[in-house]
């Protein structure tokens, strides 16, 4: 039997073997424990949205092996089939709201450096959320905050959680991945997946804790090395508006730094960064 959340909604089967595996290589962390894997879920980030609006601790990890209903920001699909690493960290920071966005670098640069650690690969953090591999997609972060707040939680309410889902193709098939994909495999590297788990978990432990403690100034002087496109021509689309200009850097904020025509430099909050050729 699949248990019932208070308000009827249906939890998906855990996967107990699988999770026994995982735990052997996440010892001694605080991310990614309590951890709840699973074979197949529509997505990782509504199972952590369920546990956070139960009061799941900070770390709590959702695994997957395949979502059925994988998604990205702005109402995107995120193509998850077997083959691929998919995850979702709850976080409950205590650090100011607006500083939120920032975790789309901080785990942008955790999962740089873990797959760099686990395959020599390079990947390049295409700003806010994407990881390139020679210019190709290999991973993507999306960050959701809500606030759980109902009349039966009172004072002992735990702080807004933020979930953190991160994707990541390791074998996947190319075939079924959208035009602009690339896996690990097709990059010519190999990898255990669950060693590549237990990396990422590190490395996230390791710069929310430097997040947490300094801000933002720390992250930003390690993605610099990583920034894709930095002094190319660029345009970023939102829904508001469509910038062009030369990627230059990004903002003590974790703002992209655009140099315009004009010669201004404009902070951009948002958007989809794309090379112009
Ligand atoms: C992202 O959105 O890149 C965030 C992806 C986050 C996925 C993780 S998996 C675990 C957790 N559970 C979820 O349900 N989601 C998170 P965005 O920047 O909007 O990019 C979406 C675009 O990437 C799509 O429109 C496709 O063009 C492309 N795409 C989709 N699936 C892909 C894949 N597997 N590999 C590379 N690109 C993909």
């Amino acid at each position: 039997m699949s248990p019932e959340h208070p308000a009827g909604v249906r939890m998906a089967e855990r996967d107990s073997a699988f999770e026994a595996q995982l735990i052997q290589h996440l010892k001694g962390l605080r991310i990614g424990i309590p951890l709840h894997a699973f074979a197949t879920v529509p997505s990782t980030m509504d199972e952590a949205h369920l546990l956070a609006s139960q009061s799941a601790p900070e770390g709590t990890l959702v695994v997957a092996t395949q979502q059925t209903q994988g998604r990205g920001r702005l109402g995107r699909a995120w193509v998850s089939p077997a083959g691929g690493l998919y995850l979702s960290l709850i976080l409950r920071p205590r650090r100011s709201l607006g500083e939120t966005p920032q975790l789309s670098l901080v785990a942008g640069l955790a999962t740089a450096e873990a797959v760099q650690e686990r395959t020599g690969l390079v990947p390049m953090i295409r700003w806010p959320n994407d990881l390139l591999v020679n210019g190709a997609k290999l991973a993507g972060i999306l960050v959701e905050s809500y606030s759980y707040t109902s009349p039966d939680h009172g004072p002992s309410l735990p702080a807004p959680a933020v979930i953190v889902g991160i994707g990541i193709n390791v074998t996947t098939d190319l075939r079924v991945l959208p035009e602009g994909a690339v896996s690990l495999a097709a990059a010519g590297a190999s990898c255990d997946p669950n060693e590549l788990l237990a990396a990422l978990c590190r490395r996230l432990e390791a710069w929310y804790d430097t997040w947490t403690s300094h801000g933002f100034d720390p992250i930003r002087a390690a993605l610099r090395s990583r920034l894709a496109f930095v002094g190319q021509p660029v345009h970023v689309r939102s829904a508001a508006t469509r910038l062009e200009g030369i990627l230059s850097d990004v903002d003590e904020r974790g703002r992209l730094l655009l140099r315009l025509d004009s010669g201004l430099l404009r902070a951009v909050e948002m958007g989809e960064v794309v090379l112009l050729r």
